[in-house]
């Protein structure tokens, strides 16, 4: 009975704590992305089925904060704390809070960080290449690789032409950007030549032929 009563008064203690509270407190990752709303929907965002415990202040796999949850807490934990500690580098990783929430990777986690490399782009055949004047230039083409986003060959942009009509110097040029933003871009250079030579030379024998000499004569 008195267990029973006791389970009843606890019971009746914790609703009485945690529901005006629960249903009072606004979920931070709310605010978190009204302050920053280019995270809606990015890993930043995501939230596991609890709208507090992301990824963004905890810990993975934990309940705990991580650096920049720890941070915003001491900041005042509230919105304007997100902007009191956007210059600060919680996690160490060189990049400040701001710039790694506008890249999207985590504030809070050192190995995530934002991409800054640009995608490798590799000329295919020839470079320069050469082309006869008056036959068709075909390009070899190009791949590029990024260290974040992978094979982006399919991205590349090309630009530029050959006049195989006029003997010269002409570029082909790619360009690709990864999905941070990062430009690369990479020139080919064609050179369109004159048709090689391969006529001899015409000789014309002046005076009689055959030539008769008589002997002693010069
Ligand atoms: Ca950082
Ligand atoms: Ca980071
Ligand atoms: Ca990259």
């Amino acid at each position: 009975m008195m267990n029973t009563l006791k389970t009843s008064v606890l019971f009746l203690a914790v609703m009485v704590f945690v529901m005006p509270h629960a249903e009072a407190k606004r979920p931070w990752m709310d605010d978190f992305v009204d302050q920053y709303p280019q995270t809606a929907g990015s890993q930043l965002d995501d939230r596991g089925g609890n709208a507090n415990a992301c990824l963004t202040c905890h810990v993975v796999g934990s309940r705990r904060r991580n650096e920049y949850g720890a941070d915003w807490k001491d900041a005042g934990k509230n919105s304007a704390a997100f902007v009191a500690i956007e210059n600060d580098d919680s996690d160490g990783d060189g990049i400040s809070n701001i710039d790694e929430i506008n890249a999207l990777t985590f504030p809070g986690n050192a190995s995530d960080v934002p991409d800054t490399t640009e995608p490798t782009i590799t000329i295919l055949g020839d470079n320069p290449a050469t082309v006869t004047q008056g036959e068709v230039y075909t390009d070899a083409g190009a791949t590029a690789i990024d260290d974040v986003d992978g094979n982006v060959t399919d991205q590349i942009q090309v630009s530029g032409s050959v006049n195989t009509t006029t003997p010269g110097t002409y570029e082909i040029i790619y360009n690709v950007i990864d999905a941070a933003g990062n430009p690369a871009e990479a020139i080919r250079q064609v050179f369109v030549v004159p048709p090689p030579d391969t006529t001899e030379p015409t000789i014309t024998r002046l005076g009689d032929n055959p030539t008769t000499v008589t002997q002693g004569e010069t």
